[in-house]
């Protein structure tokens, strides 16, 4: 079986480990959001692209969700010591070697995608991980600071900021005249099933969507379009969800993020059994729900998510 997963940074991962889980020998493309990308001292940080390569490689921090098992942070504190910022950005000494790789390849003129399947050949994911796009995307947040509006990078919003700052908007820089990665577009057309993994649906599954060409992929690929919900309960399990989706007037419901997406393009939402009552209003809008256990606590938690999502596609073939 050919599945196509569009994956963020931990609540993509996470899924995924599952979903390897209960389908040892499915296909699986991971199609990466490059929206959280950001150039920090010379060189090019990817987190999504990384915390999916280290989790399914077994390099990641369990606890944090990001960022490299056993870290320290020596360098980054030889650069405080000249001076040189941003501080507010944990950068450890293990996980900047992959972003030395990886900015020395891109220099030496190899494309993202190429550059990650190399980072892949040492993490051994066991999926295919393409970045959404090779051009620069850079997802921003317009901000109000002190009364006044600006852009900030995402990461600046979401690690310096906390995102206790109002969000009015949010903009994924460059998008509009990205291409798809090799490989993306082929691999939405030859698959059997696609699944939205409880992902952010704006600065993950949304920031993927807004490349053109790839939502239009997959509303046309013509096999079942699944998604779980990262809203639990109305908020989400983790992060700022709540914060982005107000900035583009959604509300934080499991049922408003399936209505987000729209039934042009899910076919079937799982919910959390607690959020059981929007059961109903989901199907109204012409796509096919369940409630089942959302809460990925550990592997075969969320392996059982993954079952639960195949079986639902199944029901709507
Ligand atoms: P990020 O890039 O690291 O923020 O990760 P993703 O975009 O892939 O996923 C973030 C989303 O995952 C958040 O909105 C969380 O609510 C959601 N999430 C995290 N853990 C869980 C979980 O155990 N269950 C569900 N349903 N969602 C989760
Ligand atoms: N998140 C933090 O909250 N603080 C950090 O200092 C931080 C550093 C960091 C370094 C590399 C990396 O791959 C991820 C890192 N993250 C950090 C996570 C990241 O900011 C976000 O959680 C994601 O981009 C949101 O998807
Ligand atoms: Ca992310």
């Amino acid at each position: 079986m050919r599945i196509v997963v569009l994956a963020g940074g931990i609540g993509g991962a996470r899924f995924l480990r599952g979903l390897k889980r209960a389908v040892p020998d499915a296909d699986i493309t991971v199609i990466g959001n490059t929206g959280d990308d950001i150039h920090l001292f010379g060189l090019k940080v990817c987190p999504d692209l990384d915390t999916v390569m280290y989790t399914l490689g077994g390099g990641i921090n369990e606890e944090q969700g990001w960022g490299r098992t056993d870290e320290t942070f020596r360098v980054k504190e030889e650069l405080a010591a000249y001076g040189v910022g941003p501080e507010w950005f944990g950068l450890g000494d293990r996980d900047f070697a992959t972003h030395i790789v990886r900015t020395q390849m891109l220099g030496a003129g190899y494309p993202l995608s190429a550059v990650t399947e190399a980072l892949c050949e040492r993490w051994q994911p066991g999926v295919k991980l393409i970045p959404m796009s090779d051009d620069r995307v850079e997802t921003h947040v317009a901000v109000e600071v002190d009364g006044e509006r600006r852009a900030v990078h995402f990461q600046e919003y979401w690690v310096r900021l906390r995102a206790e700052v109002p969000a009015e908007a949010i903009v994924p820089v460059g998008a509009e005249q990205a291409k798809p990665a090799p490989g993306v577009l082929e691999a939405i057309a030859a698959a059997d099933v696609i699944l939205f993994p409880p992902s952010n649906p704006i600065v993950s599954i949304g920031t993927i969507l807004a490349v053109p060409g790839v939502r239009e992929a997959i509303a046309d690929a013509g096999v079942p379009v699944i998604g779980l919900s990262p809203i639990v309960g109305d908020a989400p399990v983790r992060g700022m969800a709540d914060k982005v989706l107000a900035a583009v007037g959604v509300e934080s419901t499991a049922a408003a993020v399936a209505e987000h997406y729209g039934s042009g393009l899910l076919d079937g939402w799982l919910v959390d059994t607690v959020d059981e009552a929007a059961v109903g209003r989901v199907e109204a809008d012409g796509i096919r729900c369940r409630a089942v256990p959302l809460m990925m606590t550990d592997v075969d938690a969320a392996a059982q998510m993954a079952r639960e999502a195949l079986a639902l596609a199944e029901e709507v073939r």
